[in-house]
């Protein structure tokens, strides 16, 4: 099945949010993409990677660029391959910020096209595990009111979806109110996710921990700085309810430093930043065979397919704010995601979208 590489085409392509969203880490008021899109044996493979706003998206075009020129005429079936080019070819620059984010998105790219070319959906060519994943709702932005912020989780509920995720950084009291709030209208059995986004020391998570201990939180995310991972672990050791963290993890060395060190129950590895759909398996391995569960960090279109495809596939990060970038909605039904059926991811880039939103 070799195919080599003839020709990578890059776009740059801006979504500004009506309404910014706010978390402790930062407010995000533009969503930057890089799409990748390689074409070998008559077929094209598509990947992406993001950034916020312009300047931060620059340094990932012009590495993908930089990795488009090596990868001309490799082969495209060799993902394993082309990840090792890409990664000795950043090893002066770092393999790890906007360089790991661009040679993550070729890498996805060349998944999708792998499946392809295999003529198989990607949840089937990794061995797929299950048929479907449980999603969870997130939102819950810092600006919203409470009663906002409930209608949010409310409307999540309605369409069947069994769990919702919401920013804390109210200060203690005031977030223990919102949890106290969510859980009183959503009932018992609805899962509930608290998001620290970084913002919490050793000690003020672990106080935060306990406060929210009477609302059954399903897990308390990234509580401390994602590089704290001893405090981390700490944190998790002193807390009732599950620790999750690693979206803001960068490259497989670090993760492994975190799964090595117990840090947390779950697991939530973010595309981009551990090198593509290759690094990610590799760790979702890992973190099986240590018994932690893995969930995805935004890329639903692709944690679909991995999420159900490893033993290990927790839930699934739906975000109704995030781009579109594809035609074919996510498949949700009565709370769970299913990964569409045709070959690679399974997906057909939206041109009407990308004209709309393209660099100009
Ligand atoms: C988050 C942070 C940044 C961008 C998107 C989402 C958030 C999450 O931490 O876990 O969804
Ligand atoms: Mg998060």
């Amino acid at each position: 099945m070799r195919a080599a590489i003839e020709h990578i085409e890059l776009e740059r392509l801006s979504f500004p949010l009506a309404t910014p969203f706010r978390a402790a880490i930062r407010v995000i008021d533009s969503v930057d993409v890089v799409l990748v899109r390689i074409s070998a044996g008559g077929l094209q493979g598509t990947g992406y990677a993001f950034a916020f706003g312009g300047a931060d998206l620059a340094p990932i075009f012009a590495t993908s660029q930089g990795l488009a020129k090596l990868l001309k005429g490799q082969d495209a079936a060799r993902t394993e391959a082309c990840w090792e080019v890409m990664h000795r070819s950043l090893a002066l620059v770092g393999a790890v910020g906007p360089a790991l984010a661009a040679m993550s998105a070729v890498d996805i790219a060349l998944w999708d096209l792998l499946g392809k070319l295999a003529r198989l959906p990607l949840v089937e060519m990794l061995g797929g595990a299950r048929d479907r994943v449980a999603v969870y709702g997130s939102g819950g932005s810092l600006q919203l009111e409470q009663s906002e912020l409930e209608a949010e989780a409310r409307q999540f509920a309605d369409q069947g979806y069994g769990a919702f995720k919401f920013k804390g950084g109210h200060g203690l009291e005031e977030d223990r109110r919102r949890l106290a709030g969510l859980r009183e209208t959503l009932g018992p059995k609805f899962k509930l996710i608290l998001d620290g986004n970084q913002q919490w020391t050793e000690k003020e998570a672990i106080r935060a921990a306990r406060a929210f201990e009477p609302y059954d939180l399903w897990w308390l995310e990234e509580p401390v700085a994602a590089h704290e991972i001893e405090a981390c672990a700490r944190v998790r050791a002193q807390s009732p309810m599950n620790i999750a963290t690693g979206e803001t993890n960068f490259g497989l060395h670090d993760c492994t430093r975190l799964l090595n060190g117990h840090a947390c129950d779950i697991f939530m590895p973010n595309l981009q930043r551990v090198g593509g759909i290759t690094g990610w398996l590799k760790l979702a391995s890992m973190a099986h065979l240590q018994g932690v569960r893995v969930a995805s960090h935004v890329y639903a279109e692709i944690g679909v397919h991995l999420l159900c495809a490893v033993p290990n596939g927790l839930t699934l990060e739906v975000l109704p704010w995030w781009p579109r970038l594809f035609v074919e909605p996510l498949h949700v039904d009565a709370g769970y995601a299913v990964p569409p059926s045709a070959p690679g991811l399974g997906v057909t880039v939206d041109e009407t979208v990308i004209a709309k939103h393209r660099y100009c």
